[in-house]
């Protein structure tokens, strides 16, 4: 199979956010623009050992994604790559991939992954499509790598694609070609399913999560109902939940796999599952989640939709984490959590006597720790889960906790969160989203309020008679202890004498405009107990108008309401 090299103009911000690179559809239909950055990736992200190298390759099953896969196995083919692993019809889970990068194929390291998802956000012609790279430890490419595959394609003037190579990624099994000057190139087409599921049974109990379900632990039932929203879950969801576990298929939604997530915008929270939310309001369910796009979030809920923030849910399986057969074996070194999180982990993590981390937003901060053996469990209040067990959070692996933890403990959902707020104490936390302002706006407020924060330690700031005094004010940098890296400009956070706090960050997610992002947490104590259990919003109202009023939020975006309370 012969090589051609397309010359091609670079394209400009072509620069990885948060996660990968998101954009709309449209952006990526233009001509060359996925191929130069699947080109970029391949060199920034492989480097030195990209001839020969071995790459996972699969997507959350979204628009764009069966195209995108082909594009990647004839560029990949034409860069000396020599073994790709894709999941059947182009399709993994984001956990899925980590998992399978971390354990090898049969026998053979793994060098990294492409994942093809941009998650959270709605799929579909008129949706977004996104492209992330993962390194040979299974987690997401640290900065150092996506500033190295950013300046590539910004630079990129062209790239080479095997056109003739056609791969039939729609039946399993091993292709091998014969490529001009590199010689031999194996595509292996694989169950997307099934390594994720064994890795599952290897972290729980599987039998004891089906005493539960059905009966033998309670005396009574334990009721699922699962959402998976159109997303990458879905076939993981059936074959754990349905096949293994027995549940009643009716109680497992849309796990159906579709580009455009039924017209969905699959973000598991309040507002977008509300359908979920709904159900298990009627009272007939024990325990619910949704799951995002690409299935690494996850939202719990309780019988009768009982909230869990993640925040909370995070603190909570840590302090239960011996409920879990995969940790039971292993040194719990440490718990950690990205910055605009609520601190309910770090109590948990005091009261252990191990080592809790505040990193950055986004699990790539968190990979190192773990590579490094100092933390094995962590999370993030953007509904994001996740243990050592790969570096990715894992939507279904949060949700198999919760069972595991209830089984072991015999409580409800909400009395587990309810003993931990007697325990431990409440950390109370909101988030506002002001999605898709305009970037300008958005900018200047950023500017404008951390000019300010100069001015602020000392201050008194009140809002419906309550008064609030500023400790500190900063911009969160962090300073990775492993590889001493330093991040800087995370997010403006303004603390209160008292640990309430408020922080302002732009998201680094999106494909249109700016979303600007406020998260609010205040703790209440164990022992105050008007307040341990109020409505968030209502015992966050004084802190949420000083941080509107602060930030001068409706001058500079002109929305007097958020897009998204979560
Ligand atoms: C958001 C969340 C962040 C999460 C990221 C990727 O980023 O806030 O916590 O890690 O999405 O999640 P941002 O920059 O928009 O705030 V996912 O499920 O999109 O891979
Ligand atoms: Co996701």
């Amino acid at each position: 199979i012969g090589i051609t090299t397309v010359d091609v103009k670079p394209f400009e911000g072509q620069k990885p956010g948060t996660s990968g690179l998101r954009k709309r559809v449209k952006e990526w239909q233009q001509e060359h623009y996925t191929e130069n950055f699947v080109q970029a990736v391949l060199d920034g992200g492989l480097g030195d050992k990209k001839v020969g190298s071995t790459v996972v390759v699969g997507g959350d099953g979204r628009f764009l994604c069966v195209e995108a896969v082909n594009a990647i196995i004839k560029i990949s083919a034409a860069n000396g790559i020599g073994h790709l692993i894709v999941g059947q019809n182009g399709f993994f889970s984001t956990p899925a991939v980590s998992g399978i990068i971390r354990a090898g194929f049969q026998g053979k390291p793994i060098d990294g992954g492409i994942i093809l998802t941009a998650s959270h956000n709605p799929g579909g012609p008129k949706g977004d499509f996104g492209i992330k790279f993962n390194c040979e430890n299974g987690g997401p490419a640290p900065d150092s790598v996506t500033d190295r595959i950013y300046k590539i394609a910004s630079y990129l003037t062209s790239y080479r694609i095997c056109n003739d190579l056609q791969c039939n990624v729609a039946q399993t099994g091993q292709y091998t070609f014969d490529v001009d000057g590199f010689g031999k190139f194996v595509v292996d087409v694989v169950d997307p399913c099934s390594a994720y599921v064994d890795l599952m049974r290897s972290i729980f109990d599987f039998d004891k999560i089906k005493a539960l379900l059905h009966g033998e632990i309670l005396g009574r039932p334990f009721r699922v109902l699962l959402d998976s929203m159109h997303g990458a879950t879905g076939p993981y969801v059936s074959s754990i939940l349905a096949d293994i576990l027995k549940c009643d298929p009716v109680d497992l939604l849309r796990t159906l796999p579709k580009v455009d997530f039924g017209g969905c915008h699959p973000d598991p929270n309040l507002t977008y599952a509300k359908s979920l939310v709904d159900q298990l309001g009627q009272g007939q369910h024990d325990i619910g989640a949704a799951f995002d796009g690409d299935g690494d979030r996850n939202m719990i809920l309780g019988k009768n939709a009982f909230f869990v923030t993640p925040s909370d849910s995070l603190a909570v399986i840590a302090d239960n984490i011996q409920c879990i057969p995969y940790f039971r074996s292993k040194k719990v070194t440490g718990f950690a959590r990205s910055m605009p999180t609520a601190a309910a982990v770090d109590l948990v993590a005091k009261a252990k006597g191990v080592d809790i981390f505040e990193t950055p937003t986004g699990w790539k901060y968190f990979g190192n720790l773990m590579d490094a053996g100092r933390m094995v469990l962590c999370g993030e209040e953007s509904f994001g889960t996740g243990s050592d067990h790969i570096r990715e959070k894992d939507g279904v692996w949060a949700f198999l906790a919760w069972l595991q933890i209830v089984a072991e403990r015999k409580m409800g959902v909400e009395e587990l969160v309810k003993a931990h707020w007697a325990k431990y104490g409440r950390n109370v936390f909101t988030r506002y989203d002001y999605e898709n302002v305009e970037a300008g706006g958005a900018n200047l407020l950023m500017t404008f309020l951390e000019a300010q924060m100069l001015g602020f330690k000392g201050k008194e700031m009140s809002a419906n008679g309550v008064t609030y005094k500023v400790d500190t004010a900063d911009n969160f940098e962090y300073r990775d202890p492993v590889d001493g890296s330093l991040t800087s400009k995370q997010g403006l956070r303004i603390v209160f004498t008292d640990g309430s706090r408020f922080v302002l960050r732009l998201s680094g997610t999106g494909s249109a405009g700016a979303t600007i992002r406020l998260y609010v947490d205040s703790y209440v104590a164990p022992s105050d107990q008007s307040k341990l259990l109020l409505p968030a919003q209502e015992l966050l109202r004084p802190l949420v108008l000083i941080a509107l009023e602060v930030s001068k939020m409706e001058q500079f975006t002109g929305r007097r309401e958020p897009t998204v309370i979560t």
